[in-house]
């Protein structure tokens, strides 16, 4: 393991993704490493008790988190997150509801097409997973309502709901039917923290654009 700062992930983790995005808007330099590289994997291992990723070690500070690896960067560098708590309380519960109402159908979307033939999927499934996608973004609608991101200029709510979106698309979630929201995706993958640290299937996704 090298000294300094190390991100042990994989590249198509929504967690760890959204933790490169904040690392890249930061300005924070590491050594990103595959958690399941055999060079890597013990280290890796013997740094969570939780066995997922992303794991950063900051030299002798290390996280297991994505959340906290998120609240930490806001902390140090306060650029996250809005300054009044009452905001930051509405930030964190929207990126809560992304994670779990966005995150949980783009995640059984996923599970259900990667590294499987088109023959094998569970197209109940599939369109129960698109129902519940639509279902799901009315509220984040509203909660973008004319801004132009979640925070001003960006920040968690953002990377969190952008690394959702971003496997929607590559795995053939339909347009959000939402203009505000494809509006702000738009805007999101503009950026340089997306296009710097997108998993590989998603720039291949946006160069093609949202199937309806
Ligand atoms: N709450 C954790 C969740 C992390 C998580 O579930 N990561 C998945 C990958 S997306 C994982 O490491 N799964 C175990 C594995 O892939 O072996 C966080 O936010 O960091």
């Amino acid at each position: 393991m090298s000294t300094g700062n190390n991100l042990y992930d994989k590249p198509e983790c929504p967690f760890c993704w959204r933790v490169r995005m904040a690392l890249n808007r930061c300005g924070v330099v590491y050594n990103r490493y595959a958690y399941d590289n055999p060079e890597h994997e013990q280290a890796w291992h013997a740094l969570t008790p939780n066995k997922t990723v992303p794991v950063i070690s900051f030299d002798k500070l290390v996280m297991v988190d994505s959340s906290v690896i998120l609240e930490y960067l806001n902390d140090v560098y306060g650029i996250l997150l809005p300054p009044s708590a009452n905001d930051r309380a509405d930030a964190r519960g929207i990126a809560s509801y992304a994670d779990v109402r966005v995150g949980g159908p783009v995640r059984e979307l996923v599970f259900e097409r990667r590294e499987r033939p088109p023959k094998a999927w569970d197209q109940e499934a599939i369109a129960r997973a698109m129902k519940t996608w639509h279902q799901a973004l009315p509220f984040l609608e509203k909660a973008l309502s004319d801004k132009d991101y979640f925070v001003p200029c960006a920040g968690i709510p953002d990377y969190v709901l952008a690394s959702r979106f971003g496997l929607a698309m590559a795995y053939g979630m339909p347009a959000p039917q939402s203009p505000l929201l494809a509006d702000w995706f738009d805007r999101m993958i503009k950026r340089s923290e997306f296009t710097d640290t997108a998993p590989a299937i998603v720039i291949e996704a946006v160069t093609k654009g949202w199937q309806l």
